[in-house]
């Protein structure tokens, strides 16, 4: 039997240069709340994403649920919603669950999968109280639909970018300055990682002490808790895997990109009709990530939509037997996870079907070029 591929695999620093880096703890005793490793990784974040103010989190599901209960008014005595994307991981709608909102399901753009702004305006009244789509693989949403959106009616934004590390709009700004608030998610599994980690991104300095006083407790200087918060704050080893990693992040998007490169020369069997700006080939009846013009890229993730007789999870059963693991992110819906069942939602056709037919193919930054290629002709062999 071939070796096992499974469908992503960590980043990791030279062990040597972790170890190098943890040594500072063993110097100052200072292994959490705070500390120096957490504030030097702040600051190198805030330049690498091109953001203002980041708070950093133990994981990228605390750092949403904070942004979502600071920023997005709730209603005592009334119901609350919130306009999201069905078409992600369970994180996005349990955090907006876990605030005390309920989650409303809008359809998704069949070409980027991601929220469909017209689909929400739809959706919104007088319960609306904020909108949160997803960057989803680290396709950028439409933000500069969002932007009007939030403007007209009075409601932020707060994204998920957890899968948008890196990524910038075709302005050249980073992804983390749309709308009031973006998460970020640096769980091993993502192009970069601080093992577990989080971060909020925000624009202004007061809405960031107050993230970051949330998640020591709503603790202030004098000691007193002026909200209820919790405790959600990165530890100094967290840290240090991070500045770690920062290091060899553009090396890291590099591998990815020339994965992603050999997978689409491959999967697309140089069609000519295939079409970038949608990801449609003809060929085998696929359809890949679009290139969204002008924005720079993280390769986070490699998604295959399938149509015709081949059913995703058939074509994953098929992969499986000969030892490659793929996943299906996003299937099922978490509209129809069962603790959602009952929430309202509007149809959406588009999410449904990008969902029954989606498989994330394996990527991660040190695959070797004939695992990439095992892994493109197999799946070949099945659907053609
Ligand atoms: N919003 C969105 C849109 C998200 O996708 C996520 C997380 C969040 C919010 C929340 O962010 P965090 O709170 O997680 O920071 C994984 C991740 O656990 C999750 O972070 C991620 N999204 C989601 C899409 O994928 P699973 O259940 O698929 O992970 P798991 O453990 O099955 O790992 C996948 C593969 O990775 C395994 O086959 C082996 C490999 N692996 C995994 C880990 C953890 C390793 O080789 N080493 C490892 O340490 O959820």
């Amino acid at each position: 039997m071939k070796k096992p591929i499974q469908v992503t695999r960590p980043s990791l620093p030279p062990f040597e240069e972790y170890a190098e880096e943890i040594k500072k703890i063993w110097e100052n005793y200072r292994l959490t709340n705070f500390g120096p490793l957490e504030e030097e990784l702040r600051a190198a974040l805030e330049e690498f994403l091109g953001v203002e103010n980041i708070v950093l989190f133990t994981n990228g599901h605390q750092a949403l649920e904070a942004a979502i209960k600071l920023i997005a008014e709730r209603r005592e005595g009334e119901e609350n919603e919130i306009i999201t994307t069905p078409f992600t991981f369970a994180s996005t709608t349990h955090a907006i669950a876990g605030s005390g909102f309920r989650p409303v399901f809008a359809d998704i753009d069949p070409v980027t999968y991601t929220l469909d702004p017209q689909k929400v305006e739809a959706l919104i009244g007088p319960k609306t109280r904020a909108i949160v789509p997803v960057h989803v693989y680290g396709m950028l949403c439409d933000t500069a639909a969002f932007e009007n959106i939030s403007r007209k009616y009075n409601i932020p934004v707060i994204y998920d970018a957890a899968h948008a590390f890196g990524v910038r709009t075709a302005e050249g700004k980073g992804a983390g300055t749309a709308g009031a608030a973006s998460m970020f998610s640096f769980h091993a599994t993502k192009a970069f990682n601080t093992v577990e980690g989080g971060a909020v991104a925000v624009k202004d300095k007061k809405t960031a002490e107050k993230l970051r006083k949330f998640c020591n407790f709503g603790l202030g200087d004098g000691g007193d808790a002026e909200m209820t918060g919790t405790n959600a704050k990165m530890t100094e080893f967290a840290a240090a895997m991070g500045i770690c990693n920062l290091r060899h992040i553009g090396e890291v998007i590099k591998k990815r990109e020339q994965i992603c490169k050999t997978y689409t020369e491959i999967l697309t069997g140089k069609d000519p009709g295939f079409d970038r700006a949608t990801g449609i080939s003809g060929k085998y009846g696929i359809k890949l990530l679009p290139e969204q013009k002008g924005t720079v890229p993280n390769y986070a993730y490699y998604p295959v939509v399938f149509s015709g007789n081949i059913k995703a999870e058939e074509i994953a059963e098929k992969l499986a037997a000969e030892n490659i693991f793929v996943r299906r992110y996003f299937f099922p819906l978490t509209s129809d996870f069962s603790c959602c069942k009952n929430l309202p939602h509007g149809e959406t056709p588009v999410a449904d079907r990008i969902s029954a037919n989606v498989l994330a193919l394996p990527l991660y930054a040190d695959m070797e070029e004939a695992d990439v290629r095992r892994v493109a002709k197999a799946l070949l062999k099945i659907i053609k």
